[in-house]
């Protein structure tokens, strides 16, 4: 359970702060107007983007700013502040037009006129890495929200495990879509049960989404719903700066997370356009901009914001001075590596407990026994399936509301919830978060495990029950286009190792990736070692694809294969020997790793043989890439069926007796 004390603190803090504020500010409608025609601006300037919203929340974004964010221009990544999510992330004029009031190094003034277009750091959609104060890559609604609770979480649990530390608040915007979306549901669910009170939802409470009232699609009572998942929810005027504050200290002063339910008007300030849809994502045009700026008492020219406001916003800005003296403790970086490698460096081959032949799940659950204690960034979790997916290591305590310092989060039935949770636990800087499920399941991770590539953050899945082997479950759960389609998504690496070894292997090139995510392909079946370690320490895995055996420099056939099949693979191998054929066997279990390696290497490792034969249980789709034209590549191209995994792999012709054909046959038609 979170400490009551240090929010009630905290809310104090703010309430003097407030009072000293209030006396130097001037009105918070005339900063909330600077925030709406700066919006206007960049969205007439561009005659692209989205109005509704920024139109619609300026009053909030203000008073949040005026009255409680916790932050510092001047080191913005200072890792106490609060963080400020932008949910919708088609409200993104507004939040340039805030960090450009606030004094943030960029968006300039210039950046603002630009917004938009090609190359300027005021992308269409909030991306992270391209603008301080810009907390995480926004656009796919829904995630925005789930990500922040992930976020918190790990703000929490840094602020258990020192205290010394502040403990910040997560504030997320979020709009009627926001809501609707699954994910939402599933990682409120999680917040509630979890008591993470410092995270605040400020709704856009609008009732307009694009295809207009939100009557058409809903009819949820949201406070009764999120009331039910232990949270603490409230309405305010979202147009008058007091009852928004009231909101807000409300919401600080209570132990649940909270959802600020802001009635708004979409378009707000807009006298024609104001309470319509078609206001969402147009821009207002120069007639409507001079009504709204007779109605808001605003002469000013485009882009011009005058003296007082601006001196006013910068000077609210530095609101949070007080409270970041106090809490200058930990150097600000841009992006936080977790302390990985001073633990992982000093691994010694006594510390990698022999490898032993086993389903590449469980040497995956092996590896982990011994790799999470010497790496304490690693948060682990699943799906609801703990067992199966060997997820667990015994070191790692369950983090629960009662025990925030625990390093396992059981994530119930909610796989999309779980990945958009591990993106905000990998952004708090702090951690390396893992999380398992069937490899089936995958595609209900997919929204945010693409969010995970695009912000280039160190995730790391594990997937396991990786084919049709799996066997008597039946098509529902073997995977067939997955393992190919996880391949298609840019800068997400995907391991598909074969023995306890090349698992192993694969561990540590993903805990040494840390600009992005990857990927564990791992089998239910037992796994033969395919080559022994002895005592060459060098990871092969590292060169994503190598040459497992080569019988002369001139070869007549190349088999290529990865995981579980590598084996049928060494199989057919042998039996081509056997008929006296020369040739290699390559394991490929990272393609994007292979594709790295210098073309030398490459060459030397897919040979020049006219015969290339690849195996893999799952869409043979991409592998034309390696076997080329003239080659074959094994693999499924339809659903799989019930039965026992060998049957079912013998019925769809994987088998080393299949193969040994194949590259007689194509032997044969190349001489
Ligand atoms: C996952 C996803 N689906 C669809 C969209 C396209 N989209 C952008 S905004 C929006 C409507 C959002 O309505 P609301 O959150 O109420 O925002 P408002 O119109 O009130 O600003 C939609 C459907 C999206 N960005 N993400
Ligand atoms: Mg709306």
């Amino acid at each position: 359970m979170m400490p009551t004390s240090s929010f009630l603190a905290l809310s104090l803090e703010f309430r003097q702060n407030t009072e000293e504020e209030r006396r130097i500010s001037v009105d918070p409608r005339r900063l909330a107007t600077a925030l709406r025609f700066l919006a206007v601006d960049m969205v007439e300037a561009a005659q692209s983007g989205h109005l509704g919203m920024p139109l619609g929340m300026a009053d909030v974004v203000t008073t949040l700013c005026q009255d409680f964010l916790v932050f510092q221009p001047q080191d913005p990544y200072w890792p106490d502040r609060d963080r400020l999510i932008f949910s919708g992330g088609h409200g993104s004029a507004l939040l340039y037009s805030l960090l450009y009031l606030l004094g943030y190094a960029r968006p300039t003034l210039q950046d603002l006129k630009n917004f938009r277009q090609l190359h300027s750091p005021t992308t269409g959609h909030p991306e992270y890495g391209t603008l301080e104060g810009v907390e995480m890559t926004t656009g796919p609604l829904g995630q925005g929200f789930a990500t922040a609770v992930g976020l918190c979480a790990a703000l929490v649990r840094r602020h258990t495990q020192d205290p010394k530390t502040r403990l910040p608040y997560v504030y997320v915007l979020v709009g009627d879509g926001d809501l609707m979306e699954g994910v939402t549901c599933e990682t409120a669910a999680l917040a509630g049960h979890l008591h993470l009170g410092s995270l605040i939802v400020l709704l856009d409470d609008n009732g307009i989404t694009i295809d207009g009232s939100t009557t058409l699609s809903r009819s949820t009572d949201i406070t009764a719903s999120f009331l039910a998942e232990n949270w603490h929810v409230c309405d305010v005027k979202g147009h008058q700066p007091e009852d928004i504050h009231r909101g807000l200290q409300e919401a600080l002063a209570d132990p649940r997370p909270s959802l600020i339910r802001c009635k708004t008007e979409i378009g707000h300030g807009s006298p024609n356009k104001k309470g319509t849809a078609n206001i969402h994502a147009n821009p207002l045009g120069e007639e409507e901009r001079c009504q709204m700026q007779k109605a808001l008492d605003w002469p000013y020219a485009p882009f011009d914001i005058p003296v007082d406001v601006l001196s006013a916003w910068r000077a609210l800005a530095q609101r949070s001075s007080t409270i970041y003296q106090r809490w200058p403790l930990k150097p600000s970086k841009k992006r936080v590596s977790p302390a990985v490698w001073a633990a992982l460096d000093s691994l010694k081959e006594e510390a990698w407990n022999a490898p032993i032949p086993c389903a590449t799940r469980l040497s995956s659950g092996r590896a982990l026994e011994v790799l999470a204690p010497l790496c304490p960034a690693l948060m682990g979790g699943s799906a609801d399936l703990t067992v199966s997916n060997g997820t667990q290591a015994s070191s790692m305590e369950d983090f629960t509301a009662e025990n925030p310092q625990g390093r396992y989060l059981h994530y119930g039935v909610r796989e999309h919830g779980m990945a958009a949770f591990m993106n905000g636990l990998a952004l708090s800087g702090d951690l390396i978060p893992y999380g398992g499920t069937f490899l089936a399941f995958s595609d209900y991770m997919r929204p945010a495990m693409r969010l995970s590539a695009i912000m280039g953050l160190q995730v790391l899945y594990i997937f396991t029950h990786d084919s049709v082997a799996i066997g008597e479950d039946g098509p529902t759960h073997q995977p067939i286009e997955q393992l190919m389609s996880l391949r298609l998504i840019p800068n997400l690496y995907v391991f598909r190792p074969a023995d306890a070894i090349e698992t192993y292997e694969s561990w540590i090139c993903a805990l040494r990736r840390t600009e992005g995510p990857s990927a564990l392909i791992l089998g239910r079946q037992e796994m033969p070692l395919i080559r022994s370690r002895k005592n060459d320490f060098s990871c092969l895995v590292q060169h994503g694809g190598y040459l497992l055996e080569e019988d002369a420099s001139v070869r007549q056939f190349t088999l290529f294969a990865t995981g579980s099949e590598v084996i049928i693979a060494k199989e057919a191998k042998k039996k081509l020997n056997s008929q006296g054929f020369k040739g290699a066997l390559v394991s490929l279990p990272c393609w994007e790793l292979f594709t790295q390696q210098d073309p030398d290497y490459q060459r030397h490792v897919l040979g020049d043989t006219s015969v290339r034969v690849s195996i893999e249980a799952g869409s043979p789709i991409g592998w034309e890439r390696y076997v080329g034209e003239k080659g074959y590549a094994f693999g499924l191209s339809q659903f799989g069926l019930s039965g026992k995994g060998k049957e079912v792999l013998r019925y769809f012709g994987l088998t080393s007796e299949a193969v040994q054909e194949k590259v007689c046959a194509l032997m044969e038609k190349n001489r």
